[in-house]
This record gives structure tokens, C-alpha cells and sequence, in this order.
């Protein structure tokens, strides 16, 4: 217990800013971003002191860059927009930089924006295929929501829900915390239930990806597809597990069983599962599959201790892992 208070309590943020934050450096992958929007503007999707021309359908005053961008989104044509802030100006456009490259100019005055995909698979068919944060307009987020899309994994398209890799967030939490999500997308951090259950509640199936890695190098998957999560308990439920993963079947045991945090006990167990094996998960009792607990910087492999990033169908009941993440996509 006290290797997991002696965890940081880095602060939260990100996922739930504003989205003049998002709009400016939204479709912008982070792993190469600067602030200098010049710069950005050159190598990838523009966003600051770039419009594009011969392509307005519709032009008027809108009170914010959000409201600029909801327009959009509410109509079917609209693939970008124009925005400037100091006339409060919105342009809607039916092309894009990539449809319309030659139409992209610098305008100091302007800001261009065409991030308006629901998930990171449609900006993958968009041409979107550097891995990073986007993002993205799905059914239920007026405001939009930040995501890390990976690009390119099993061919790309996925929205990574979870990240764990080097043990730099605290992720021994409550169900305020999970809610709401917390950590850096760009490093560790759990999107956030509430986002989790909205995203897999929208249009279509979504499959669920988790990868894995020992400390060994050594890599592994597993893949299950109907993915969901439902109900103010934030259920798990999902249709099928990929008889191809490598790494076998450790979540099929959680099928259908609402998730639990310490100070939520919801699983079968006489005992509070998420504070014996200190994480927060779908336990039942309690698990086969512990991916939120405690970060070891080793293997650790000590019988008798639960805790641990543990997968046990691949490197068994005490062996904690190195790295993983969960991701999502819809399915093809
Ligand atoms: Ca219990």
C-alpha cells in the first residue's frame, strides 16, 4: 500500500479543457508539435494563419470558434472551416486542404481547422495517418473531444483509451477520477468512463484492442469485438474475443461486469477488489485481467501479491507487465 501512496499525484487535466485549446492544436500530432503554429501549419493540417479560398458555402458571424466548428458539424457538406477571431468571421467549406491543396493560403488573420471526423478510423480514410492527438466530433460531444489516435497499429485507426508505460501517473484512483478520465494523452491515462460509455453508445460496432508488453520486449494482443460500456455503473460488454490474439483470453472472465474503484465497490468478491489488488477495473473475483493497477518497474513475479499490470493468460498471475494500452475502433 505504500508503494502505491508513494506514487506522483500528477494533476489533472487535459481531457476536459476548453476547446479553444483543442481547436488550435487539435489535429496536430504532439509527438512533433511546437508552439509555433507556423511551423505546424507547414508540415501538417494547417490550423493557425491559413485559410481556405474558392470554397465557402456559407460565411456569417459566429460568436466563437466552437460555434464555428458545431455549425460545420451539423451539416453534412461542410468538410472545414475558416475562423477569425477579430471580426468573430465563421467560413464553412465543402473542400479540405487535402481536396484542395492550391487553395490554401496564409492569412495572419485566419485560422483553418478541418479535424471534423468522429473517430480516428474516418480521419484515417481521410488521409490522416500520423499517429497522435486529433480531435474529433462524435455524436454526444458538442464540444469535441481529444484523442490520441494510433495510426498505426493492425492498419491504424484506433482511439487509445488507456496507455500505461513507464509509470509516471498515479492511476490507484477513484470513480470520480475514472469518470472524468485523468493523465496525459500523450503519455499515461485512462480517457475517462464517461467518454468511454458515450463513444461505444454511438453509431456503429467498435472493436477493442489491448497490446501488451513483457519485459522482455516481447509483444502480444488480444482483440474482442461489440464493445461497450453501459449504465451508470459503466459495464462492460462485449460480443466476441478474436480467436487470432496472442496474448489469449483475460477479459471474457469481466464480460458483463460493472467497474469497480476502491471507494466503488461493485464486484462479487466479500472483499473490495480495486483496493486488495490496487487498481480499478471490471472486477468480479476478482480478476483475470488487472491492466489499472499499481506500475512495478520490474516483473516483480512475487506470489502471494496481486497488485501489478497483469494479464494472466500470457505472462501469468504475478507477472507484471511493462507496457500496455486499450484502444478502440470501429469496426470494418
Ligand atoms: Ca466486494
Amino acid at each position: 500500500m505504500e508503494e502505491v501512496r508513494a506514487l506522483s499525484h500528477p494533476s489533472r487535466q487535459v481531457l476536459v479543457t476548453g476547446l479553444w485549446f483543442y481547436t488550435l492544436f487539435s489535429i496536430l500530432p504532439t509527438s512533433q508539435g511546437t508552439a509555433c503554429g507556423y511551423a505546424l501549419s507547414q508540415e501538417f493540417n494547417a490550423a493557425e494563419n491559413r485559410t481556405l479560398r474558392n470554397a465557402t458555402i456559407w460565411s456569417g458571424r459566429v460568436g466563437t470558434l466552437v460555434g464555428c466548428v458545431s455549425w460545420c458539424h451539423s451539416w453534412q457538406i461542410c468538410k472545414s472551416i475558416n475562423y477569425f477571431k477579430r471580426d468573430r468571421k465563421c467560413e464553412l467549406n465543402n473542400e479540405t486542404k487535402v481536396s484542395a491543396p492550391n487553395n490554401l493560403v496564409v492569412d495572419y488573420a485566419g485560422v483553418y481547422f478541418d479535424g471534423l471526423y468522429s473517430d480516428c478510423w474516418s480521419l484515417l480514410k481521410a488521409g490522416y495517418s500520423v499517429t497522435g492527438m486529433y480531435t474529433i466530433f462524435p455524436a454526444g460531444f458538442a464540444d469535441g473531444l481529444k484523442v490520441y489516435c494510433d495510426m498505426e497499429t493492425d492498419g491504424g485507426g484506433w482511439l487509445v483509451i488507456q496507455r500505461r508505460q513507464d509509470g509516471s501517473v498515479d492511476f490507484y484512483r477513484g470513480w470520480a477520477d475514472y469518470r472524468v478520465g485523468f493523465g496525459e494523452l500523450a503519455g499515461e491515462f485512462w480517457l475517462g468512463n464517461d467518454n468511454l460509455r458515450t463513444l461505444s453508445n454511438s453509431t456503429g460496432s467498435w472493436d477493442l484492442r489491448i497490446d501488451l508488453e513483457d519485459w522482455d520486449g516481447n509483444t502480444t494482443w488480444a482483440e474482442y469485438g461489440g464493445f461497450q460500456i453501459s449504465g451508470q455503473d459503466f459495464r462492460l460488454s462485449f460480443g466476441s474475443f478474436n480467436a487470432d490474439s496472442t496474448a489469449g483470453d483475460s477479459l471474457t472472465y469481466h464480460n458483463h461486469w460493472p467497474f469497480s474503484t476502491k471507494d466503488a465497490d461493485n464486484d462479487r468478491s466479500h472483499m473490495n477488489c480495486a483496493e486488495r489488488m490496487a487498481g480499478a477495473w471490471w472486477y468480479k473475483a476478482c480478476y483475470h485481467s488487472n491492466l489499472n493497477s499499481v506500475y512495478f518497474h520490474s516483473s516483480r513475479e512475487q506470489p502471494g501479491d496481486y497488485r501489478g499490470i497483469i494479464w494472466v493468460a500470457w505472462r501469468g498471475l504475478f507477472y507484471s507487465l511493462q507496457k500496455c494500452s486499450m484502444k478502440i475502433r470501429l469496426a470494418m
